[in-house]
């Protein structure tokens, strides 16, 4: 499950602010991992939180940087390279903590929300921001980058799983792989499972939300199907639960539980 630490405009997180409770519940309910979003890791203490996820065996698979745009409006596309150095900045924060955690780093909303008329440029500042990140990530022992394909109603750059492969083609960097989520190629993707095996050596990491962005199992999504597109591939990363807290925090986490492990996906 994502997991915020802290308080968020972002509406899909169903898991925030109080982490004692909220890393106690996922252990209760059979989690194997919480997926931190954290809008700025010099705001917390390293070994408070890595005794409450040591104290659930809790893994950390991904750490989760929107907030920093979200909530402040670093960009590693925005116009003003000034912009663009503080989100860099943030991303090497980011970067320090996922080799202590050995989680992946996410780019999602941090790539920004560039104009229409901006979009070429953008993706050159996209791509040589995220050059240089795979190369510091390289050197800080972190185990990467996941680009995560968004919807077009969240950002105009990268919205589908063929553009984010082709982007990290064009980098070229070995540590820089795809972040899917369910809700986004349900809009975006023509068919979801193709999609999945076109790109089968660059999944790193899934994300998990119904069609209506509601836990898994309370929408009209194929998640059958997916799964087993993800074993056709030799898939051995997480999935990891990001949807609204619908239809209450707590039930939609227990929700989710009860459909994990109905497939065996937690004992
Ligand atoms: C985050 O993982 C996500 O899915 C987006 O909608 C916002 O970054
Ligand atoms: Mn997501």
């Amino acid at each position: 499950m994502v997991v915020s630490l802290s308080a968020t405009r972002f509406q899909a997180l169903a898991l925030r602010e109080d982490l004692e409770r909220n890393l106690e519940l996922l252990h209760h309910l059979g989690f194997a991992g919480a997926e931190l979003a954290i809008r700025n890791p010099a705001d917390f203490d390293f070994n408070t939180v890595k005794s409450l996820l040591d104290r659930n065996q809790l893994s950390v698979p991904a750490l989760g940087t929107g907030q920093a745009f979200v909530e402040e409006g670093l960009s590693l596309t925005g116009a003003d390279p000034e912009i663009r150095r503080q989100a860099r900045e943030r991303l090497v924060l980011h970067l320090e903590l996922s080799a202590r955690l050995q989680s992946y780093v996410i780019i999602g909303l941090i790539r920004g929300v560039p104009k229409k008329e901006e979009k070429e440029q953008a993706l050159e500042f996209l791509s040589e921001e995220l050059g240089w990140l795979c190369e510091k990530a390289k050197a800080l022992g972190s185990p990467g980058l996941i680009l995560e394909p968004l919807n077009r109603y969240e950002t105009s750059i990268i919205n589908t799983v063929f553009e984010a492969l082709d982007l990290i083609r064009k980098i070229g960097a070995a540590n820089l792989g795809i972040l899917a989520d369910s809700f986004h190629m349900n809009i975006e993707e023509k068919n979801i499972f193709e999609s999945i095996a076109s790109a089968s050596g660059s999944i790193r990491h899934i994300h998990l939300a119904d069609s209506n962005r509601w836990p898994p199992g309370q929408g009209h999504l194929d998640f059958d199907s997916l799964f087993q597109t993800l074993k056709s591939i030799g898939y051995q990363g997480w999935v990891s639960g990001e949807y609204l807290p619908k239809p209450d925090p707590e039930q939609c986490v227990k929700l989710f539980a009860d459909f994990l492990r109905a497939r065996r996906i937690i004992s």
